[in-house]
């Protein structure tokens, strides 16, 4: 059944707009077999070295342009130079055989919430690797597909409220849509959840398996910001623009879900009050700078991911304008800029399929602070990028031999770098020299 949405990308070819994230490499053997194997811990994991995909100085991408007749609006905007890492590296295997992760939430005491997308479950995963059994009171999930169980996120005050929040596509009469709840969680072997709610729902609704975003971030303020998708069908592209609709926004909520006063459209008649920006694509990355500006890695077409820097009330242009094509070839923009939309920070053509993005801010990789690290899923790395004045002045390209789509990439609270891989690993990043 995993394979279903290749075949539907393969047969699309009047819209062509798939996704590069649908289909798993490969069916395990473990599958929901809960702790099945347990891997060494940290210190005992296989070691790899720094690497770039291009010399340094020249850029990274080596490949020819998907569209080569749209040019970069500024330059800088694609193909930075190559970086090296000049620390090594040590990959540290946590787990394996989790079952289509998606996510990991940190708690307080530095154990893991990692969500599995399609079986819709949630496990608590200690620093060693244990895997508790799925969580119970789990909200029903439609997990075909890009669908599923996507984000996990604690409350900022969790300590005391125990609350957290899960972003999944949630089934419908008539088809599905991106919902966020939120509950209490309870200690246990499973673990519980109780008190649930659904505080905000994807409207409208539309029978889809792609694009519906998904990403939870906390803002400084205590409010959430939920990336959300188009749909990947002609009907909702059309709505990326709408302020009607949800599809193709990032909304900014209070943890009830109530729309914020201060959010951007609440007093245009006909306007979703959640909206904070439009016309984007399909966003899975997304994370705050050290300023508590919100950056977002953008899911394009064919040749047309994007990083940008949301600002409220801004319209990123999907699909108006964009550097991509369709998979088909066909194009879909005349052009790519126009007064009024957002140009994107930086762009890569050919694509990286960005998952999650994650703001260094720790003290283990000295030489990351402030890079931008993105999970690349068709690119099978980590991307780094390092930014000047918001410009992007270097990529790299790591963990490029391990043949892995990266799915999620997240900082932990001693400042190693964790990662999911759609094959079910769980990595932990630390310097093998401690710089
Ligand atoms: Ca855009």
């Amino acid at each position: 059944m995993k394979r279903y949405g290749y075949w539907v990308c393969a047969l699309s070819l009047s819209l062509a707009a798939c996704d590069k994230t649908s289909t798993p490499k490969h069916e395990r053997a473990t599958q929901g077999v809960p702790g099945a194997k347990v891997l060494p811990a940290e210190g005992e994991g296989q070691e790899t070295r720094p690497r770039v995909g291009g010399e340094p100085g020249r850029p990274v991408e080596t490949a020819p342009p998907n569209v080569p007749e749209f040019k970069p609006a500024f330059p800088g905007q694609t193909r930075a130079p190559a970086l090296r890492t000049k620390t090594a590296i040590q990959v540290t295997t946590i787990a394996q055989d989790l079952e289509e992760p998606w996510a990991i939430a940190f708690l307080p005491d530095r154990r893991m919430l990692v969500t599995e997308k399609h079986e819709g479950t949630l496990r608590v995963v200690e620093a060693n690797g244990t895997k508790s059994e799925p969580a119970r009171g789990v909200p029903k999930v439609d997990g075909a597909d890009q669908g599923g169980l996507l984000d996990v996120e604690i409350d900022p005050n969790f300590a005391q409220t125990k609350l957290l929040y899960l972003s999944y596509y949630e089934p419908r009469k008539d088809g599905n849509g991106l919902a966020v709840a939120r509950a209490r969680f309870s200690e246990g072997n499973p673990p519980k959840l109780d008190q649930l709610r659904v505080v905000f729902r994807m409207q409208p609704t539309l029978d889809s398996s792609k694009h519906a975003g998904g990403r939870l971030v906390f803002g400084p303020d205590g409010l959430l910001f939920v990336t959300l998708g188009e749909r990947s069908i002609v009907e909702g592209r059309k709505q990326a623009r709408d302020l009607a609709s949800h599809f193709g926004k990032i909304v900014r909520i209070h943890p009830d879900g109530a729309p914020p006063k201060d959010n951007p459209f609440v007093d245009r008649p006909g306007a979703r009050p959640e909206i904070w920006s439009l016309g984007h694509r399909n966003v899975l990355g997304a994370d705050l700078d050290a300023k508590n500006r919100l950056w977002i890695a953008e899911m394009g077409p064919r040749g047309g991911d994007e990083l940008n820097l949301v600002e409220r009330g801004k319209d990123y242009g999907w699909p108006t304008i964009g550097y991509g094509e369709e998979y088909s070839g066909e194009p879909i923009h005349e052009k790519s800029q126009a007064p009024g939309l957002e140009q994107p920070v930086y762009y890569w053509d050919p694509v990286i399929s960005p998952g999650a993005l994650s703001i260094y801010s720790g003290d283990l990789f000295r030489e990351w602070k402030g890079s931008f690290l993105i999970a690349g899923l068709s690119s099978q790395a980590l991307i780094r990028l390092e930014l000047e004045s918001d410009r992007v002045v270097g990529e790299e390209r790591l963990l490029t031999d391990r043949g892995d789509r990266m799915r999620e990439v997240v900082e932990g609270p001693e400042g190693a770098v964790y990662l999911l891989t759609d094959e079910g690993d769980l990595l932990k990043l630390t310097p093998k020299t401690p710089g």
